[in-house]
């Protein structure tokens, strides 16, 4: 159900259902929780890609997997989704959503929940729990009204309204959008990118915007402080100065 493969310092996980669009049941959701734990774990890895395989991202919960089951919801979100969110928004590398094709329900929140989003052109987004009478969850309450606010999330909740990829690029839910055709390289070759950026900055830049989604300016302040001092002892911060100063290309990769 989850694919997990390796090349230049990014680890790519590929939800792998598509005949279903990688609707989750509980061994993906168990399986990528602990590949993202795995991920943070391995020195050589150091940016993460979460994609699906064939023509859905994610359909959310695997409804066929529903009936008969002998957990609550408040159960079941405890238990599968809300570790795999916690410990996605929790990682200190840098996580990359690639988007390849529908991403609905819970498979939405999922797709909300990288700290770059990189779309397909055919890739859509749709907050389809109202369609079953369900509340979004897998964090889709906290994030989309910081995306877009308040009023328009609701609306986005209210109707399940489709979002394609350009209305997802002007909201604010993706970052960039690569051609179909494309898309497995031009993710590749972004994710190898960032993979070049100093991880440590990086860690600590993902610290100290995570701390200022929920706390004040003075107290962001206070952290930027703290943790400007952890970067500057850092060896990467020598090694840019360095590259800076010899008007060289930084490397930033094993330091
Ligand atoms: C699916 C699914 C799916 C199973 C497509 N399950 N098979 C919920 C419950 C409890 C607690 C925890 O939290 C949650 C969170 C949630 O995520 S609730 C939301 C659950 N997801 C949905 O309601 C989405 C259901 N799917 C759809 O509405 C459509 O499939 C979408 C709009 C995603 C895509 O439509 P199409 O492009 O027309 O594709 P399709 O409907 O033909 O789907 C292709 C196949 O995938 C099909 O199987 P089949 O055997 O007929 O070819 C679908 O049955 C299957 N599939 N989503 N969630």
């Amino acid at each position: 159900v989850l694919l997990v493969s390796d090349q230049n310092g990014v680890r790519t996980l590929t939800m792998n259902r598509p005949d279903k669009l990688n609707a989750a049941n509980d061994e993906l959701l168990l399986g990528l929780t602990q590949a993202l734990q795995d991920a943070e774990t391995d020195p050589s890895v150091r940016v993460i890609v979460l994609t699906g395989e064939g023509r859905g991202f994610c359909a959310g919960q695997d409804l066929g997997d529903v009936a008969g089951r002998d957990t609550t919801f408040t159960e079941h979100l405890n238990h599968t989704y809300n570790p795999l969110i916690r410990t996605l928004r929790g990682l200190s590398k840098p996580v990359i959503t690639a988007v390849n094709g529908i991403a609905a329900g819970a498979g939405a929140s999922l797709a909300l929940a990288g700290d770059i989003r990189l779309w397909s052109e055919s890739a859509k987004f749709i907050q389809i729990f109202s369609n079953i009478a369900l509340i979004p969850d897998s964090g889709s309450t906290w994030m989309l009204p910081r995306l877009v606010g308040y009023h328009r999330a609701f609306e986005l909740m209210a109707f399940a309204e489709r979002v394609d990829a350009e209305q997802a690029l002007a909201l604010g839910l993706c970052e960039h959008i690569f051609s179909d055709g494309s898309f497995r390289q031009d993710v590749q070759a972004y994710a190898e990118r960032l993979a070049q950026r100093p991880a440590h900055a990086l860690t600590l830049t993902k610290q100290a915007l995570n701390a200022a989604l929920t706390q004040s300016l003075s107290a962001s302040l206070d952290l930027e402080a703290e943790l400007q001092q952890q970067a500057g002892d850092h060896p990467e911060h020598r090694e840019g100065v360095s590259a800076f100063r010899e008007k060289r290309a930084a490397n930033f990769v094993n330091l």
